[in-house]
Formats: C-alpha cells, sequence, structure tokens
C-alpha cells in the first residue's frame, strides 16, 4: 500500500511526488479545477464553514475527517483503494489473466471513452444544483448537498488523475474539455441526457439523489470490476463515497413523505397542498419523470459497445464473481425488451449484447427496494408510489420513438398529449414546489414540506451549526 501524502498539494495515495511531470501536469490542472468551482459550484456560501467529510485514507475505518472547511479549500484529493495482491481479470476474453497496470494498447479508445463518459457525470451534478444552497429545508440539508458536491468533485479527480496519468497528451485534453462542457449548454452540454436536465428545487434533487446517483452506483460497481486495475481501484474508493449521495436520495423522499403522510393524517384530506405539503400525486410525477431519465442512463437494450468493453476486460457486471456461469457469455442469450406488433413485448438477444439491460436490471431492482420503504409509511394512508413501465417517457433504446403509459400500454401522440400532465411534472406542479422552496437557515428548524431527519451527522445533534451562517 502506498501511504497517503495528505500533506501534499494535492493529497494522494498514488506516489504523486515521484513523478515529476505527472505532479506538475495535475498541479497545472488544479487552478483550473479551482476556477471552475468558483465558477460553476454552488452559487453561494463559498466563504462560510462547512462541516464536511473529507477523506485521508482508504482503509475500512477512519478514512474521513470531518471538520467545518470553507468548500474552496475541501482536500480535494487522489485515492486508488489498496490494490488486491496478484489481481486477476474475473471476465470475458482475458479471464484469468493477471490484471492491467498500465492501458493496453489495443483498449486505449475505449477505456478513456469509459473514462470520460464517467468523469463527465461529475462536474455536470454540480452545475445542475448550484443554485439549490438558496432554498435549502435546512441546514443539515445545506451541508448534505455541498457534502455531495465536493464529493463529485473529488470523484472528477479520481478520472482526472486516470486520464493524466495514463492517457498522455489526449488524456490531458480530454481532462481540460471536462471543465469546457458544462450541463444543459446548447453548444457544449454535459455528455449523457439526465445530465443536461435541471435540478430546481429540492424535491428533484432528494430524487435526482436517489435514481440518477444510483446510477452512478451500478457504473461504478461495474468498473470496478474492470482488468484496468488503476480504475477498478479508483472506483472501488469512489463507491465508498457515494453511498452517502444516495443516502441523501433515500432519506430525503423518506422525509418528504413522512411529512405528507402526517399532514393528510392531521387534515384527512390528500389534497395537502395548502397545508404546506407535497401531494402524493404530485411525488409520483416526479418520480416517474427521475426514474425515467436515470433509466436511459444505461444505454440501448442491446449495444455492441457493451459487448466489446465486457469481452475486452474492461467494464463487467454488478457484483460480476459472484455469479456463477461462465463469465465469458458466448453462448448464453436472455430476453430483452423490444416493441412486438407494435407493443411493449420481448425479444431473445445474446447475454454478451445485452449487457445493458442486465445492468438496468440489477439497478431497477435496487431502486424498488426504496420504494417499498415509503410505501409502508404511505400505507398509514392507504396510497402507494410504484416506479412506472420502463419504456415510459424513454429516449434511449427500443421505446425511444413510442408514447407508452406507465401502466406499460403504447399511445398515439393525442392520447399521450391528454394524460401527460397526470405522468411528468407539470407546470403548475413546477410551481407549486418552486413555492415551498424557502431557506431555512436557523440550527435546527425545518422546512414545512419534509421531516427532520433521525439523526444528525457523525453524531452530531440536529441543531448543530452544521454551516455556520
Ligand atoms: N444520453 O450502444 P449504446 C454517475 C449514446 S452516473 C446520451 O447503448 P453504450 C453520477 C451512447 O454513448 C454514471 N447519449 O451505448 C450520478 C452511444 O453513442 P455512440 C456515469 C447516450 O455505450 C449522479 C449511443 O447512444 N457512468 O456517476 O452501450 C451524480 C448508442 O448507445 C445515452 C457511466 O455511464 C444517454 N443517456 O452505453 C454524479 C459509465 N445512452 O457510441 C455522477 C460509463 C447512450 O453511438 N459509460 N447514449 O456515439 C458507459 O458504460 C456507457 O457509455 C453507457 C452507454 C452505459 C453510458
Amino acid at each position: 500500500m502506498t501511504a497517503v501524502d495528505i500533506d501534499a498539494k494535492i493529497p494522494n495515495n498514488v506516489d504523486l511526488g515521484a513523478d515529476r511531470r505527472l505532479q506538475r501536469a495535475l498541479e497545472s490542472w488544479q487552478p483550473k479545477f479551482v476556477e471552475w468551482w468558483k465558477e460553476l459550484g454552488p452559487v453561494a456560501f463559498q466563504d462560510h464553514d462547512v462541516y464536511l467529510r473529507t477523506a485521508v485514507s482508504v482503509g475500512q475505518d477512519g478514512w474521513a475527517n470531518f471538520a467545518h472547511v470553507k468548500m474552496p479549500d475541501y482536500r480535494w484529493g487522489i485515492f486508488l483503494a489498496d490494490a488486491e495482491p496478484d489481481r486477476r481479470i474475473a471476465f470475458g476474453d482475458h479471464l484469468g489473466d493477471p490484471a492491467w497496470q498500465e492501458v493496453p494498447g489495443e483498449y486505449r479508445a475505449e477505456l478513456r471513452r469509459l473514462v470520460v463518459v464517467q468523469g463527465d457525470t461529475e462536474p455536470a451534478s454540480v452545475e445542475q444544483q448550484r443554485h439549490l444552497c438558496d432554498t435549502a429545508p435546512s441546514l443539515y440539508d445545506l451541508r448534505n448537498l455541498f457534502q455531495v458536491n465536493v464529493e463529485e468533485g473529488r470523484h472528477l479527480w479520481a478520472m482526472v488523475y486516470l486520464l493524466h496519468r495514463y492517457f498522455g497528451r489526449d488524456g490531458r485534453d480530454e481532462a481540460d474539455e471536462m471543465l469546457e462542457r458544462h450541463s444543459g449548454d446548447p453548444d457544449k452540454p454535459r455528455i449523457l441526457g439526465a445530465f443536461n436536465e435541471p435540478t430546481p428545487d429540492w424535491l428533484s434533487f432528494f430524487f435526482f439523489t436517489y435514481f440518477t446517483d444510483r446510477d452512478g452506483k451500478f457504473q461504478l460497481a461495474s468498473l470496478r470490476e474492470s482488468g484496468f486495475d488503476p480504475l477498478s481501484r479508483t472506483c472501488d474508493f469512489m463507491l465508498k463515497e457515494e453511498a452517502h449521495h444516495m443516502f441523501v436520495g433515500a432519506t430525503g423522499v423518506g422525509r418528504v413523505v413522512q411529512r405528507t403522510v402526517e399532514l393528510m393524517k392531521e387534515h384527512d384530506t390528500e389534497d395537502i397542498r395548502p397545508y404546506g405539503g407535497v401531494d402524493v400525486a404530485t411525488l409520483q410525477r416526479y418520480l416517474n419523470f427521475h426514474y425515467s431519465v436515470s433509466v436511459d442512463l444505461f444505454g440501448a437494450e442491446t449495444s455492441t459497445n457493451a459487448a466489446n468493453y465486457y469481452a475486452a476486460g474492461l467494464k463487467g457486471r454488478f457484483q460480476e464473481e459472484r455469479r456463477a456461469d461462465d463469465h465469458r457469455l458466448h453462448l448464453a442469450t436472455r430476453t430483452v425488451p423490444a416493441i412486438v406488433d407494435g407493443q411493449p413485448g420481448e425479444r431473445q438477444a445474446p447475454s454478451l449484447a445485452a449487457l445493458n439491460e442486465t445492468l438496468r436490471d440489477d439497478y431497477i431492482a435496487d431502486c424498488q427496494k426504496g420504494l417499498e420503504r415509503w410505501n409502508r409509511s404511505l400505507s398509514e394512508v392507504g396510497l402507494s408510489l410504484c416506479l412506472p413501465h420502463v419504456g415510459f417517457n424513454r429516449a434511449v433504446g427500443a421505446h425511444a420513438g413510442y408514447r407508452i403509459s406507465p401502466g406499460g400500454e403504447v399511445l398515439t401522440e393525442s392520447a399521450w398529449e391528454a394524460s401527460a400532465g397526470a405522468w411528468l411534472p407539470t407546470e403548475e406542479d413546477t410551481s407549486f414546489v418552486t413555492s415551498l422552496m424557502h431557506p431555512v437557515y436557523e440550527a435546527g428548524n425545518m422546512a414545512s414540506w419534509v421531516a427532520p431527519p433521525a439523526t444528525g451527522i457523525h453524531q452530531r445533534p440536529l441543531d448543530y451549526a452544521y454551516v455556520r451562517i
């Protein structure tokens, strides 16, 4: 294990000091990153002390410090999980070969593309969320937003390190472009669809961190399987931080649901908008939107890119080594969703080509778990939330171009137009949700539309000054 150099200009456990050229290259990218952070990171609170977790090590325990820090002074660093001795590639045509410590020449372009797509999402989400600090429902939530933001920044660092260290000149150019594309920019947008959608309010933020960060969990877990060992180790450590982001989403939506149930019981009505709560129908529409754009992030049902990544040993399946098959998938087949005779149906496809779908299946099963928890609360008022049909509101894959209801029925354009307002957030929903978004910045207080969390952060009380105002 390489020791963590925490006091270096760029904290790291990759022995950066031993490679002067690389160190200089990254140190020249560092001010561009900080400039980007100040320009396109959170629009306020940059000079405030925030109770942040900072990665300082990669072990099981004590890998992070908690302290008040000003965001631009956050110690963004490069941390790879410890190397596994004699690690072998666990799938694909190189099954059983020693994992690569350098980029194999024949897979350079594919690996670079994977690293770039992954890296691009990280600053994108910070850009999407930059205005949320104006309207946080509590200091606890404000701090969680900033925690998520600084860690997405660190995840960008994780990918930029790989680009600089392993991809030479074009890697450095790609690293610069990470700061040049911007979420929603018509000329230079972010690469993947969901990362160009705005995150205009906190309800959207909670659903984004539940559904879209969960795509991050599954993509990172697949990249952790990579035969390219530095990518695998980097993703392993990123997943540790990522868990908190999904916690923010799962508990965030859970707290909104809890408050909704309280208000419904108190006022004996589903129409709790007049009492400052979010009604269940609105929650379902927000869920439908964030779920469907996140489901798109897995790509098409069958993909030669995905097959090639797997065969080459670059990107595996979720929990690859726990699967009881040959880990090559040359002969295996599976069903994938398809439109058959104009209706949602299935077709048979080679498992190798269908790996995006396999990952999407794992993701959907994971999404369902949170719903079950929220629905336990909602059962007290006889209501529930559900995931829409996989073909609903899709822009990528077999269902793109079809109008499919949440129940899975193919609709004409006019039937869709007539019902879409019941299924996706309307302008009225957005303006109602916006009307609830008022900052609550007295320690311990909470906005009316969301219940307080069960506990504070790192054993601190709920009325702790998570952000010093
Ligand atoms: N939007 O062959 P296909 C995270 C493109 S999130 C726009 O099916 P493939 C995070 C596709 O690029 C995790 N374009 O694609 C979360 C391809 O283009 P080309 C991010 C799309 O390659 C929250 C074409 O359509 N990490 O970490 O099999 C906060 C054909 O599609 C989209 C990764 O995604 C889309 N949604 O699959 C912060 C992991 N979908 O080649 C962070 C790395 C597809 O024809 N990426 N296209 O020009 C990959 O593994 C794959 O690139 C994808 C796409 C799974 C994304």
